[in-house]
């Protein structure tokens, strides 16, 4: 990594910029996350993707809404929070050359893991985003700016394919054929979730659960503090539950290509549905409670379905690093829909034969 290409945003925030060891953090898709260390500091600093979030303002400012709110007494929130470090000139906001730039306070003791390791882990994780989603239920949706419009929203997601097939270059529409028409093939699922919508509660979600948005205790190695602010937005309680299972559930990374060889790991879901269902703690209506295993089906179909857009788009949203690298993360998530549908289907049918 070029140290030097970063003095000029690192002295925006520290005054021995010069002698800043800058490394990159985490596996974001999205923003670049740097780890920044001088003699007198430690922070997270992180290059906001405008083509993603195109007003960045927003952003930090929601992040600073969310942060003091999970912070006032009042909350009563059991987990630590990051907190966005102002530069030196008191902005949460830092642009140059038309790139644009926040900080963040790096929590000591913690790490990040990437795969769930035992059941433990994933009642931990579901219990903490949980009580997350709780603690900003008493936060009013009004008080934070629209990010990313109608993020989750199935229909707008399909409509996106729809666009980007007609724009797509021949080649690529060929090759994505065999995982378009089994998106397409979904309609009755698409339907159902389309009715659900209609009867949910919107509350203010995280909108990207994945294990990795979570820092542990190093030492302890519980839940200590959930990261990755920007999502946050008006959203349904499965959503943040349908993310867990799909990072979490499937037994391969979500740009495996061995797809034929992903399990479903089913002790791992039940233990995100108790840990998700207790952390909620009665804030959950029933509806909301019986929409978790639509979520646990729609998370891999809408993110697959959006890398099967960016695939068809020409890889303009999130990182690749490969050919075909969103065809095969659709190919992916599309199988750990199937995993996932069928999962459900056989506690439903238990359910019945033991009700
Ligand atoms: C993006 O960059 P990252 O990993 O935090 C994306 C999520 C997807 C995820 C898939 C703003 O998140 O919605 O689930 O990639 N974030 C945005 O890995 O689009
Ligand atoms: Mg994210």
């Amino acid at each position: 990594m070029n140290q030097s290409s970063y003095v000029a945003i690192v002295s925006r925030y520290v005054k021995d910029a010069d002698c800043a060891t800058v490394t990159p953090l985490g596996n974001g898709l999205v923003n670049l996350t740097l780890m920044v260390t001088t003699s007198t500091s430690k922070f997270v600093l992180q290059r906001i993707n405008h083509h993603v979030f195109p007003n960045p303002q927003a952003v930090v400012e929601n992040s600073a809404v969310i942060s003091s709110h999970l912070l006032a007494k009042e909350t009563n929130y059991q987990y630590a929070v990051t907190t966005p470090r102002a530069s030196l000139n008191g902005n949460l906001l830092e642009v140059i050359d038309n790139e644009y730039w926040r900080a963040l306070e790096y929590v000591e003791d913690t790490i990040t893991v990437d795969a769930i390791s035992d059941v433990q882990q994933a009642y931990d994780t579901a219990f903490s985003f949980a009580k997350f989603s709780g603690a900003l239920a008493s936060l009013s949706a009004n008080s934070l700016q629209p990010i990313i419009e109608r993020f989750h929203d199935l229909s707008w997601r399909l409509s996106q394919l729809e666009a980007a097939k007609k724009s797509a270059s021949t080649q690529r529409l060929n090759r994505a054929k065999p995982v378009i028409d089994a998106f397409e093939s979904q309609r009755e699922f698409v339907a159902q979730v389309t009715q659900l919508v209609k009867q949910l509660p919107l509350r203010i979600t995280h909108n990207d659960t994945k294990i990795n948005n979570l820092l542990f205790n190093q030492a302890t190695k519980l839940p200590h503090a959930v990261i990755d602010l920007d999502t946050c937005m008006p959203g349904y309680l499965m959503h943040d539950f349908g993310d867990m299972v799909r990072t979490c559930c499937g037994s391969l990374a979500e740009d495996a290509t061995n797809i034929e060889e992903m399990a479903f790991q089913a002790d791992i879901y039940q233990q995100l549905m108790a840990g998700y269902i207790e952390g909620l703690a009665g804030i959950a209506t029933a509806i909301e409670v019986d929409s978790l295993t639509i979520g646990a089906r729609l998370m891999p179909f809408i993110i697959g379905s959006r890398f099967l857009t960016d695939y068809l788009a020409n890889d303009v949203y999130f990182a690749t690093t490969r050919e075909n690298h969103n065809l095969d993360r659709a190919a992916n998530q599309f199988r750990l829909f199937e995993l996932a549908t069928d999962f459900v289907a056989s506690t439903e049918n238990a359910q019945q034969v033991v009700g």
